[in-house]
């Protein structure tokens, strides 16, 4: 019998007025149903923006470090659930377990950060031109937010949202990805049993474009917090009228590897970031630029290793790669090879869709790619990448701009003075010397530069997202100083 889960809302759980549901498979068994969910609508939306907004007085107005001690019980609560988690997550979009626990300890990691915060949440003194005048900010929750989440990281990203936005003592309406709605209900369900109250987040899931679009357009929504494709976040820039925004898009990850690295350091690099999560990372390495002198040696060690690569169930210990997430992302991936034939790439290993039940596609290498093909320049979200030979380090640096998207970049390298040219003038949010473009740390800024997005979350730089800086003045004169004027 298939489980029906519900929507969240006001502390209770509920079914969409729409009395519509829609199935969630496991993608590596597409036979294997994992529940039926609801499809919620602009009603339920409006149901749980009213929610959040009535719990915001008394939850805002709780000191922050007690809230803390909530996010510190939620971080208790993953703890205890982690493997539970990781296994439900694999099965639900399809990553391997070793990345699954990767990604609820992302989560562990960033409510605890956040927890932590309720004790700084900083502002700043400084001083006037006046005398007798005292000048500062204080923080300030935002209100009530939209968060709109992805599927690839399904508990992390979700975490990176609502960590800050609930210690800067913002209420929540969340609308995740429906890929993932399972890993959204256990998470709600743990925020709930660590004693977030009744309106404090709400859990609506269903349509983008329907629920997830009026959530973005909604009056009493006063920020929205997006990851997920460029066009939706075009989209949303579009409808969201005057509120806070935080956008984290997609991007076309560019690692340069140059004549004098560690070409062993950097196969595992491209290993790792390329085909970690079956290429569908924002920060996935999906474009290599490399050295036209060692290119022939890291294409023959490349393709070896590659073809080494065990595809399967992620809950099998012994696989390597994962199946996509869907059907389509499986069709995108096989439509992009396509054209990376035709536009004149060279394909050196991998390229099909491999006879095996579930959304797989064989990892994928191509050679020979020039900066103008569609291959190089448009996100694939899926297990191909790009060689691209250059001459020297200013034609890689080029190579590495030559994209709309910013989000991270990596060079190898053992000159200090490349790695250092690379990472003053590689346009992206991200730079990593001698490591690949994905494994960002949960207390660092993330976020990316041009189309990849205009924000940076987590860390210090979560709680400038989800606050917004108050100043204020103190004049104790006991007259009135202007200020510009009574200087002297
Ligand atoms: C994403 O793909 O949207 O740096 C986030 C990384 C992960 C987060 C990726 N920590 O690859």
């Amino acid at each position: 019998m298939t489980k029906t889960y519900q929507l969240f809302i006001d502390g209770k759980w509920l079914n969409s007025k729409s009395a519509e549901t829609f199935y969630r498979i496991n993608p590596a068994n597409p036979k294997e149903i994992l529940g039926k969910f609801q499809q919620g609508t602009k009603d339920d939306i409006d149901k749980a923006v009213d929610a959040a907004e009535d719990a915001f007085g008394k939850w805002s107005s709780i000191p922050p470090p007690k809230r803390g001690e909530i996010l510190f019980k939620i971080v208790e609560l993953l703890r205890v659930n982690k493997e539970r988690l990781a296994r439900l997550m694999t099965k639900e979009m399809g990553k391997i377990l070793l990345e699954t626990r990767g990604d609820v300890q992302e989560a562990i990691d960033t409510f605890e950060y956040f927890a932590g915060e309720g004790r700084r949440l900083f502002g700043h003194t400084t001083t006037s031109e006046l005398r007798d005048k005292f000048a500062m900010t204080i923080r300030r929750p935002v209100g009530v937010f939209g968060i709109i989440t992805p599927w690839n990281f399904p508990i992390a990203i979700p975490a990176w949202k609502l960590a800050p936005a609930l210690i800067c003592g913002n209420t929540v309406v969340w609308k995740p990805s429906s890929d993932t709605p399972l890993c959204a209900i256990e998470l709600m369900k743990i925020l709930t049993k660590a004693g977030i109250s009744d309106g404090v987040v709400n859990l609506v899931t269903g349509p983008g474009n329907t629920a997830g679009m009026h959530l973005v357009k909604h009056k009493k929504v006063r920020g929205i917090s997006f990851t997920g494709n460029r066009d939706t976040g075009k989209q949303i820039v579009k409808e969201a009228g005057i509120k806070k925004v935080g956008l984290e898009l997609g991007s076309k990850n560019a690692m340069i590897i140059m004549d004098d690295a560690n070409l062993k350091l950097a196969l595992d690099g491209v290993i790792w970031g390329a085909f970690g999560t079956t290429g569908q990372r924002c920060t996935a390495t999906s474009r290599v630029i490399i050295h036209e002198t060692i290119r022939k040696r890291f294409e023959k060690t490349l393709v070896e290793r590659v073809k080494k690569l065990r595809l399967g169930s992620g809950l099998n210990p012994r696989t390597d790669v994962g199946p996509l997430v869907n059907k389509a992302a499986r069709e995108k991936s096989a439509r992009y090879t396509k054209i990376g034939m035709e536009e004149g790439g060279k394909l050196i290993c991998g390229g099909k869709i491999p006879k095996l039940n579930g959304f797989f596609f064989q990892p994928t290498v191509f050679t020979d790619v020039a900066i103008d093909m569609k291959i190089a320049k448009e996100e694939i979200f899926g297990p191909v990448v790009s060689l691209i030979p250059v001459k020297n380090l200013n034609e890689a640096i080029k190579a590495a701009n030559s994209v709309e998207y910013g989000l991270s970049s990596s060079i190898y390298t053992n000159d200090i003075r490349t790695a250092f040219e690379a990472i003053e003038k590689i346009e992206a949010g991200i730079t990593y010397v001698n490591a690949p473009t994905i494994g960002a740390e949960v207390h660092l800024p993330f976020g990316g530069v041009k189309s990849s997005g205009q924000t940076r979350e987590a860390g210090w730089a979560g709680v400038e997202e989800f606050s917004e800086e108050k100043t204020v003045y103190i004049d104790y004169s006991n007259k009135l100083q202007r200020a510009q004027i009574d200087t002297k």
